[in-house]
């Protein structure tokens, strides 16, 4: 199976709303495992590199202001695409209920919740990729810096509920 990193960040609504262990305790219950996570302080350039696909957007400069956060990695089998539909829709308005913006949020600019758009921006946001029993990976990610994480700050670990949750 194909091991994929997803990087999911509370946004800075949803720190000042209370809405972090909500958001979290989602992640978990579908059954995803937590690798990393930290309360940060987004700096100005962190953001921008972020948010460069954006750049030319005329919401860039309000959505760089906004982005001060708390952010967690989660990893699993097809997290990636899970985790976009766990989240809903970037307009909270047109968000399925259910889904972490249809139920907590009103404005896109205020959608309380990031997630990787990919695989591959899974792993430029979080540093990781592939499958983890592989050594050779393993030497390589604990090598790597990414956007949000530094060399150490992911975790590898097998949690008890694993056999439970996928044969
Ligand atoms: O991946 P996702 O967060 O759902 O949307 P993106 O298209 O990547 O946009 C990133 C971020 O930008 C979005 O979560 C809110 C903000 N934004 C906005 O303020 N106004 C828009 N029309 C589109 C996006
Ligand atoms: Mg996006």
């Amino acid at each position: 199976v194909q091991v994929e990193q997803t990087y999911i960040m509370v946004k800075p609504d949803g720190v000042q709303r209370g809405l972090v262990g909500e958001i979290i305790s989602r992640f978990e219950r579908k059954g995803f495992k937590l690798t990393g996570l930290k309360l940060f302080q987004c700096p100005k350039e962190l953001a921008e590199e972020h948010y460069k696909d954006l750049k030319s957007k005329s919401f860039y400069p309000t959505l760089i202001d906004y982005i001060t956060s708390g952010p967690v990695v989660w990893e699993g089998v097809g997290v990636v695409a899970s985790a976009r539909k766990l989240i809903g829709s970037t307009n909270p308005l047109q968000a399925e209920p259910g889904t972490i913006r249809g139920d907590l949020a009103v404005q896109t600019g205020r959608n309380v919740v990031h997630g990787s758009d990919s695989p591959e921006n899974g792993k430029r946001e979080t540093g990781r990729s592939g499958s983890i029993p592989d050594i050779v990976f393993l030497k390589h990610c604990f090598s790597c810096s990414a956007l949000w994480f530094k060399e150490g700050e992911l975790c590898e670990w097998t949690p008890a509920q694993a056999p439970w949750l996928m044969e």
